[in-house]
Formats: structure tokens, C-alpha cells, sequence
């Protein structure tokens, strides 16, 4: 009887054992593969409506430009793990300012007014060009500007012209195809193929993303975290 009793508590301990070595190689395994930033930090800084606004300073800044409705807002709250950070709309035209947001007090992520709604004016586009372009130029501490084109759309004029204009200025750029829950899994490839030949810029240079259900979250915090820190 006492046999079986230390026998069995045994066969308990031995299996406690098992299971907490398998929980440890499981935390191991996370920390190897799972390597991306976290974000643990995001605020609403400031808005900037001219020029005047557009801060210049050390702190590494990170872009999201694309037509309006296109996910920018929406894309940010994903990447924060935050539905009410930026506003979203299905109206297009919602942010008409820069808006700066600190992330994890390290560096900004800056959602930029959309482009090509049809509501538009002459004048509105002229001030809003105006202002792109003096922030794209402005900002010295840039490293990088995420173009965001709809996965279901072709890329347009507008998206060409955007393309050109970092091309012609040397500023780093990489391409988000958004919204990519809308497609099936088995044609998210084609979809990116086909907007990285419209823009004539390298497959690798475009990222799925669905900030429906953060489809591309990690490869995207991934990629973030190299280009802040570099
Ligand atoms: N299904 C789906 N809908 C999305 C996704 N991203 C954004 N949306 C929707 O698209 C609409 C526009 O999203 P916003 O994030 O406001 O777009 P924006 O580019 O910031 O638009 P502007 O501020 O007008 O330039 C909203 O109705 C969002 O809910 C996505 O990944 N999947
Ligand atoms: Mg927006």
C-alpha cells in the first residue's frame, strides 16, 4: 500500500516536473520567435495644421500616407492594440491634419491626412499637397513612410505620384496593402504582386496588412522596430 501511494505520488511529481519543463521550453520557444516590438505605449501628441506645426527634432518618426479611407487611421490603432487612438471613418476625408502620436515614448508614428476623395476642391488639394510636401521635406528625423494602397484596388495616379515623389527625393518608403481580410487567403499573394507591379517597385517592398483582424501585425511591428532603431 505505502509502495503504491510513494509510487504514485512519484508518477505526480515526475509529471509536474514534465509539464513545468515544457511550459519553460514554451516561454523560450516565444522569446526566439516571437522577437517582435511591443507596443506598450501610444498617445495622441499634437496635431499640426501648417507648417508652423511640423516638429523637427531627434526623435525617430515613422509615416502612414495613402488615399483617404485606405486603413491609415485604422492601422494605427491595430499596430497600438487601441480601437479609439486615431478616428476612422467610412467617410472619407476624416484626418484633414498631421497628427502626431508617441509610441511606447520612443518614437512617433504620424497619420497623415488622405488623399483623391472626390469631395475635394481645387484649393483643398493645392493646400494639401502644399502641406505634404513641407512635411515629407521638413521632417528630419523620418525614417521611413509607409505608403498605404487598398489590396482590392489598383493602385492609382495619385499612388504613382506618391511613389515618384519619395523616389525623387531619396525618402525610404515601403508599400502596405490594406484591408486584405476582403480577399481570400489564397489570393493575398496576387493581390501584392499586382500592386507592387503597378507601382513599379520590388514584391518584397509590399506588406499585407488587415487591421480587421491584424493579418501582417507582426511582420509589420518587425520591420517598425528595425527601422526606429537604425
Ligand atoms: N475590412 C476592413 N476595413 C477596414 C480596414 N482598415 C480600415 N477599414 C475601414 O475603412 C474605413 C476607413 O478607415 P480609416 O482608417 O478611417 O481610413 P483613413 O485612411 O484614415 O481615411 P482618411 O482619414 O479619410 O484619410 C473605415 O470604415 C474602417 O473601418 C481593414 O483592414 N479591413
Ligand atoms: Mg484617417
Amino acid at each position: 500500500m505505502f509502495i503504491k501511494k510513494t509510487l504514485s505520488h512519484v508518477q505526480k511529481q515526475s509529471q509536474v516536473f514534465f509539464f513545468d519543463v515544457a511550459k519553460f521550453f514554451c516561454f523560450l520557444l516565444e522569446i526566439c520567435y516571437n522577437n517582435h516590438m511591443k507596443i506598450t505605449s501610444a498617445k495622441y501628441l499634437t496635431s499640426a495644421t501648417d507648417e508652423s506645426g511640423i516638429i523637427c527634432d531627434d526623435c525617430p518618426e515613422v509615416a502612414f500616407v495613402g488615399r483617404s479611407n485606405v486603413g491609415k487611421s485604422s492601422l494605427l490603432n491595430s499596430l497600438c492594440g487601441q480601437k479609439k487612438l486615431a478616428k476612422t471613418s467610412s467617410t472619407p476625408g476624416l484626418t484633414k491634419m498631421i497628427n502626431y502620436f508617441l509610441i511606447n515614448n520612443n518614437f512617433r508614428i504620424v497619420d497623415l491626412p488622405g488623399y483623391g476623395y472626390a469631395k475635394t476642391g481645387q484649393k483643398h488639394i493645392a493646400n494639401w499637397a502644399g502641406l505634404m510636401e513641407k512635411y515629407l521635406l521638413k521632417s528630419n528625423s523620418l525614417k521611413i513612410v509607409f505608403v498605404l494602397c487598398d489590396c482590392r484596388n489598383e493602385p492609382s495616379s495619385l499612388d504613382k505620384m506618391m511613389i515618384d515623389f519619395l523616389n525623387s527625393y531619396q525618402i525610404p518608403y515601403v508599400v502596405v496593402a490594406t484591408k486584405v481580410d476582403k480577399l481570400a487567403k489564397s489570393k493575398i499573394s496576387q493581390a501584392t504582386s499586382q500592386i507592387a507591379k503597378t507601382l513599379g517597385v520590388r514584391k518584397e517592398m509590399v506588406m499585407a496588412y488587415s487591421s480587421e483582424n491584424d493579418f501582417g501585425k507582426e511582420a509589420l511591428l518587425e520591420y517598425l522596430e528595425a527601422v526606429v532603431s537604425l
